[in-house]
């Protein structure tokens, strides 16, 4: 199987979730909008968009082809790559948890979206810097600790070896968060710094992940796109505490 893979072709953003998984689990992809002759990804990356012919168009990227189903929702993605590509655990139970993370960690990027467009994604920031400040430090405050002290105390109960979320195997949850501890410290490296510490075993994850052979390949490579100020982790240093 060969996935098709779309997405905005100069951003992380939530493309990267599916990315990574594509990556560590050997997958044979196209990166569509980032093929060679701009215009033609980005048509390709639209006609799906704008439901041209499509029964069940996704609302908006990042969506997977595979074969003749259209999948969008970056879990939605995962709960259906996880199994095929050996990310995810086998029994129901643990795939559901598995998603459940999964779900978790879009709310609190979401949240960390709407640190820098805390009004709205239709205006830049420079619109709403001000409202974003003081979401900045509602952020930084309360909901980075909620969220990281949460997934910390997931790995604290996880008793499998091997120190990921579920099981004692690597599944795109792992990754996932991996891409979460990256982004909060690109985004926010004062805090990061100074409070990181705090978070020893998401820290651990975190190199563990980079470490995998496919996954460190990945990073090294082109295909990784550097973070920037257009995803969704940004870094304005004066919304870092
Ligand atoms: N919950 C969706 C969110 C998808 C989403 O917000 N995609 C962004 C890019 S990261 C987008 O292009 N949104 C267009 C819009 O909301 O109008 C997911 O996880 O895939």
């Amino acid at each position: 199987m060969r996935y098709e893979f779309y997405y905005w072709p100069s951003i992380q953003g939530r493309g990267e979730f599916v990315r990574l998984a594509l990556e560590a689990g050997g997958a044979d992809y196209i990166d569509i909008a980032r093929m060679p002759g701009k215009s033609r990804g980005m048509t390709g990356l639209m006609r799906y968009l704008e439901g041209k012919g499509v029964k069940r168009p996704p609302f908006a990227p990042p969506y997977l082809k595979a074969g003749k189903l259209v999948i969008g929702q970056s879990a939605n993605i995962l709960l259906y790559l996880g199994p095929r590509l050996g990310l995810a655990p086998r029994g129901e139970a643990d795939r559901l948890w598995v998603h459940q993370l999964q779900l978790t960690i879009g709310d609190f990027v979401d949240e960390a979206h709407d640190v820098h467009h805390p009004i709205g994604a239709n205006l830049y920031y420079e619109e709403q810097k001000r409202e974003a400040k003081r979401r900045a430090e509602v952020f930084i405050r309360l909901r980075i600790p909620k969220f990281l002290g949460y997934f910390e105390r997931v790995l604290e109960r996880n008793r499998s070896s091997g120190g990921f979320m579920a099981g004692g195997r690597m599944t795109y949850g792992d990754l996932s968060m991996f891409q979460v501890i990256a982004g909060l410290r690109y985004a926010f490296p004062r805090t990061m710094s100074r409070r990181g510490h705090r978070y020893p075993k998401l820290m651990a994850l975190h190199d563990r992940v980079a470490g995998r052979s496919r996954v460190a390949a990945y990073l090294r490579s082109e295909r990784r796109i550097p973070f920037n100020e257009h995803g969704l982790f940004r870094h304005y240093p004066e919304l870092d505490g």
